[in-house]
């Protein structure tokens, strides 16, 4: 069933793009849309959007949408030309293509179609997808809720001779057991916290150590992302004012989230912060990302972004600082722009915690 609300935002979007015909494909903004969430893996699933009114999806069979209700779908089987039937019903002239549509079927499109001609057509779709609505809202809340859970439970099992993956793994568990699903989870000891996508490895827990849980999961089809910084056994001044540090520049960059904001701002109030400090050069990247259907989606919170917020907009608040060979802290919550504001959506304490 086509989501009419939300296919009313794209086809706006589209008009403001000057696009009057769309292929979206991934799966996540075919399921925004359409509410079916199938993962193709290397098979073809397009929904063809048209601003005049027409929506269809074109699939393999396989993926057994042929009688879904209120969407047109036209099938192919596995060995057949994915695209013929795609092919056959887009317009000539300019064509949106998502940007995740694999090139091999953008390619044979081109090809089948010369009198079409393929632009970068995911604006429409990742703009909408960007301002959440009231249901989105609701499912973002709840996952963060999980998330604080879940981290809660994670540090009483920090303990003497506990490894990286041992804890990485109990995370997945902890998600599984409350409606989320696994994932690869960043759990890092000491000067591996120094790598911002350090992995859970077999790295064994030594007193003194910061600990950092990047933890992340979809609870539903929505995703958390929270990171939490702690120490192990006993904590140093250096690991202390840098935390207190990083601390300020997360609280200070949420504080100022409300409407009209540009998102460099907040880039900048935490980066100046950190800066001052003489930290600049050891906080490497973008304050943070957009999260919704996807972990990483549209908008960057980055120096970039000269673009005011909205109200709906869900991005994390990530600054850190990395020391390589000593440690690294990093401190991450999901807020959420409302009509006036910002609510976090973490509630887990970012309070200096050392377990003994
Ligand atoms: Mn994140």
């Amino acid at each position: 069933m086509l989501n009419n609300d939300r296919a009313a935002r794209v086809r706006k979007n589209m008009k403001k793009a000057g696009l009057t015909q769309i292929v979206v494909s991934s799966t996540e903004s075919v399921y925004y849309l359409t509410g079916v969430y199938v993962q193709p893996m290397e098979r073809f699933l397009a929904l063809y959007l048209t601003d005049d009114g027409e929506a269809t999806l074109f699939a393999n069979e396989i993926f057994g949408l042929a009688s879904t209700p209120g969407l047109p779908v036209v099938t192919h089987r596995d060995g057949e030309d994915a695209v013929r039937d795609l092919a056959g019903a887009v317009r000539p002239g300019t064509l949106g293509i998502d940007k995740f549509l694999y090139s091999k079927f953008l390619i044979a499109l081109m090809q089948a179609r010369t009198d079409v001609k393929p632009t970068l057509g995911s604006a429409p779709v990742d703009l909408a997808r960007m301002c959440k609505d009231e249901a989105e809202r609701e499912a973002m809340r709840h996952a963060s809720q999980v998330n604080d859970k879940v981290m809660g439970e994670i540090q009483k099992q920090v303990r003497a001779g506990v490894a990286e993956n041992e804890l990485a793994a109990e995370v997945n568990r902890l998600y599984r057991e409350n409606g989320g699903t696994a994932g690869p989870q960043l759990v890092c000891f000491g000067p591996n916290g120094a790598d911002p996508h350090h992995g859970g490895d077999k790295t064994v827990i030594k007193r003194g150590d910061s600990v950092i849980f990047d933890i992340f999961a979809p609870v539903g089809r929505y995703w958390c992302d929270m990171t939490r910084t702690v120490f192990f056994g006993e904590v140093s001044e250096k690991q202390r004012e840098v935390y207190e540090l990083v601390r300020r520049a997360n609280e200070a960059a949420e504080a100022k989230v409300k409407p009209g904001i540009l998102l460099s701002e907040l880039d900048a109030t935490a980066r100046g912060i950190i800066a001052d400090a003489g930290y600049g050069p050891n906080f490497t990247h973008r304050l943070g990302h957009g999260c919704g259907l996807a972990c990483h989606e549209p908008p960057d919170v980055s120096g970039a972004m000269d673009i005011p917020l909205e109200p709906g907009m869900v991005f994390s608040i990530e600054p850190g600082i990395y020391l390589p060979g000593e440690f690294g802290v990093r401190i991450e919550d999901l807020v959420l722009v409302t009509e006036n504001g910002g609510e976090v959506l973490n509630q887990f304490s970012k309070e200096l915690t050392v377990i003994k």
